[in-house]
């Protein structure tokens, strides 16, 4: 959730402000005061807005933290009633903010009063009832994410599998029958979600128009610092730069499915079977590397596998503590702590690349206050999450995390909001956000497009390597799968939460249109039809957890633009694919200095000091990728690629 304030801080939730990645935001406690003091100037008013922000920040983590961390009907109440304190405090203060329009203010006030309107992403209706209904709906339809989990067999032989387990099975099995089982069941758990998200749209876009906006969706495009439907037409823009690479990427890569599922590698007009992209959304296809690595035996990328016996190393050194013939407990004692020390050997080592850029290591209440892996005695989100407390150092991910590389890079992912909160901090709470949404998303990333073979090496994580051309394609691949297969997904998620909000896609067609969404930017589709009996949109975190996601696409754009102006900042000269910065503290204290400055200026101003651009744009994936650009051309060559999208729901099912 995160869009540019300060809450940030939460993660996930649901609701409400507008913060940045992954977060949450604050409640209100009650504590403002409900009529301004006479007199009060606009900035008195800011300065006082702040001090109460901040003061009632903690309690409003805390539930969330605790709603997310323990689902049940108490977090869920605490949470919801905190949320609903808070959002009508919000409502509260913009409505105090309204008596400054046109007076004399500095321009800082005038940025912060601007910031205080968009601080949510749940904008809330002024009628208490309402309020508090939209406050309990969002709160359960996270939880209901949360606890999902699919059911199969009856009494004695009933077996249910989470998120985590069901996530597997499409990473791992290569039997078709048992990936669209998984797939299938996983979107059973959005299927009683339809009538609350129904609802929840008319109460935010209420909430929306309260404040002057013409929907909520309206409402979130306007946190860029330019016109809503500039930054629509931005996405248009940087899309168009990308599309042709996504497109090489899909036609290899279906062609591939042919030869590995026959016929039933791909759906009528060329689209790719959803439940056989090794993800549940299509969204990340490193998974398939099994089917897609280009060149068997040059240049091993194998980080599964070495986190793997990571585990098993910390496994065998937990079970000789048990002494000769352990019990069945002893075993499975083993087998957690063995789980929760790779987890955090893991966050180590992602600490250490920030760390040797010369950033601070995490304080000890991070590794205190964590949640590294998944508990066994109750309900979590396990959707990965960053979360600032108390803007005050208590920070902390969310995770259930695995010795996989998707989880591997996803801590650095959730470390680059995390160190972003300790680098602005020291601001003022309203200022205390990404740039925009989609700097604080794309921090951690860049670290991630750092981590090269070489750095994999020095590490311990990989062999040496080969320098060959095709060791080249397979480290270029391993990253396309991950970044590439994502660029039209992080935009058909809001296209379809755009058309819902402004009343263009009608609940009676929520379904089918998020799979022509789906056909048209992703070309993919379902193996059989999914009609409006199913509520496919909840089955993504984001959706029933209400973070925009406009801003992973933006992300995804950006990174890009930052790694290549810190690769220039290291002094590195070579290809940009080939550029680490790790270890550099140049590199460091130009990124550093980017955190500072938080949401306390526009983006372009911030995006200028650390690219020289005041414009996001996506020649450096291009240029990043251009060798496998390359390479995929000669390979499709003589193929037909594309895709024909299905003109209806029904069709896309034949
Ligand atoms: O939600 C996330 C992060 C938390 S901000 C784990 N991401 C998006 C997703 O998983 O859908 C990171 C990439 C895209
Ligand atoms: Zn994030």
């Amino acid at each position: 959730m995160k869009s540019r304030r300060l809450l940030l801080a939460l993660a996930v939730s649901a609701s409400l402000i507008a913060l940045s990645a992954c977060k949450k935001e604050p409640a209100g406690t009650g504590t403002a005061t409900p009529e301004p003091p006479k007199g009060e100037t606009a900035d008195e008013f800011i300065v006082r807005v702040n001090d109460e922000l901040r003061a009632m920040y903690p309690e409003l983590t805390s539930a969330q933290w605790l709603s997310n961390t323990y689902i049940n009907d108490d977090s869920q109440l605490l949470a919801s009633k905190a949320n609903e304190r808070y959002l009508s405090q919000l409502n509260d203060w913009i409505e105090q903010a309204r008596k400054f329009e046109g007076q004399p203010m500095s321009q800082e006030t005038a940025r912060a009063i601007h910031l205080l309107k968009l601080m949510t992403a749940m904008p809330a209706p002024k009628d208490p009832a309402k309020l508090s209904e939209l406050a309990q709906i969002a709160t359960r339809m996270e939880g209901m994410y949360g606890a999902g989990s699919y059911c199969t067999g009856e009494g004695d032989g009933k077996h249910c599998r989470d998120i985590g387990q069901l996530s597997e099975v499409l990473a791992k099995s290569r039997d078709y029958d048992k990936q669209l089982d998984a797939w299938r069941g996983w979107h059973t758990i959005s299927v009683p979600m339809r009538a609350d998200y129904t609802r929840f749209v008319e109460l935010v876009n209420e909430g929306a128009k309260d404040l002057g906006y013409a929907d909520a969706g309206e409402m979130w495009r306007s946190g860029y610092d330019m016109s809503p439907a500039e930054i629509a037409a931005e996405t248009d823009r940087l899309w168009g730069q990308v599309k042709p690479l996504y497109e090489q990427l899909h036609c290899y890569t279906r062609n591939k499915l042919v030869a590995q599922y026959g016929a039933r590698g791909q759906v009528e007009g060329g689209l790719l079977p959803a439940h056989l992209m090794g993800n549940l959304w299509q969204q990340d296809w490193g998974n398939l590397w099994d089917i897609l690595e280009p060149f068997k035996n040059a240049g091993s990328l194998d980080i599964t596998g070495a986190l793997e016996k990571q585990y098993q190393q910390n496994y065998s050194r937990e079970l000789a503590k048990a002494g000769p013939g352990p019990t069945t407990d002893a075993i499975f004692q083993a087998e957690r702590a063995a789980q929760l020390d790779t987890a955090k050997q893991m966050t180590e080592r992602a600490q250490d690349f920030y760390t040797s850029l010369d950033m601070p290591k995490l304080p000890g209440s991070y590794w205190n206050k964590t949640q590294f892996i998944k508990p066994l005695d109750r309900d979590v989100v396990c959707h990965a999450s960053a979360w600032d407390m108390n803007m005050a150092g208590d920070v902390r991910t969310k995770m259930c995390i695995k010795p996989n590389e998707e989880e591997f890079t996803t801590i650095y992912h959730e470390l680059g909001h995390v160190y972003y909160y300790l680098a602005y901090n020291k601001l003022p709470p309203l200022f205390q956000g990404g740039a925009h949404d989609g700097f604080h998303e794309a921090i951690g990333d860049t670290i991630v497009l750092a981590m090269t073979p070489e750095y994999l090496k020095s590490v311990g994580l990989i062999d040496g390597q080969e320098q060959s051309q095709q060791a080249l394609i397979n480290a270029q691949m391993r990253m396309a799968l991950a970044k590439v297969s994502f660029l039209p997904f992080g935009l058909m998620i809001d296209r379809w939460r755009w058309g819902v909000f402004d009343g263009s896609i009608k609940p009676a067609d929520y379904n089918k249109a998020w799979w022509e969404l789906k056909a048209k930017y992703q070309g993919v589709a379902p193996a059989s039809p999914r009609g409006e009996e199913f509520f496919d949109p909840g089955a993504k975190y984001h959706v029933p957890g209400n973070t925009p996601y406009t801003r992973y696409f933006l992300s995804h754009v950006l990174q890009f633009q930052f790694y290549k102006s810190l690769c220039d900042a290291s002094g590195y000269k070579g290809p940009l694919y080939d550029c680490t910065f790790y270890g550099n503290k140049a590199a460091g204290q130009k990124f550093w200095a980017m955190l500072e400055k938080g949401g306390s200026q526009p983006w372009q101003a911030t995006l200028k000091e650390m690219t020289g651009s005041e414009q996001m744009d996506a020649s450096a994936v291009l240029e990043y990728f251009s060798p496998l650009q390359q390479w995929l051309k000669e390979q499709n060559e003589g193929q037909t690629c594309g895709w024909q999208e299905p003109d209806s729901a029904e069709a896309t099912a034949k």
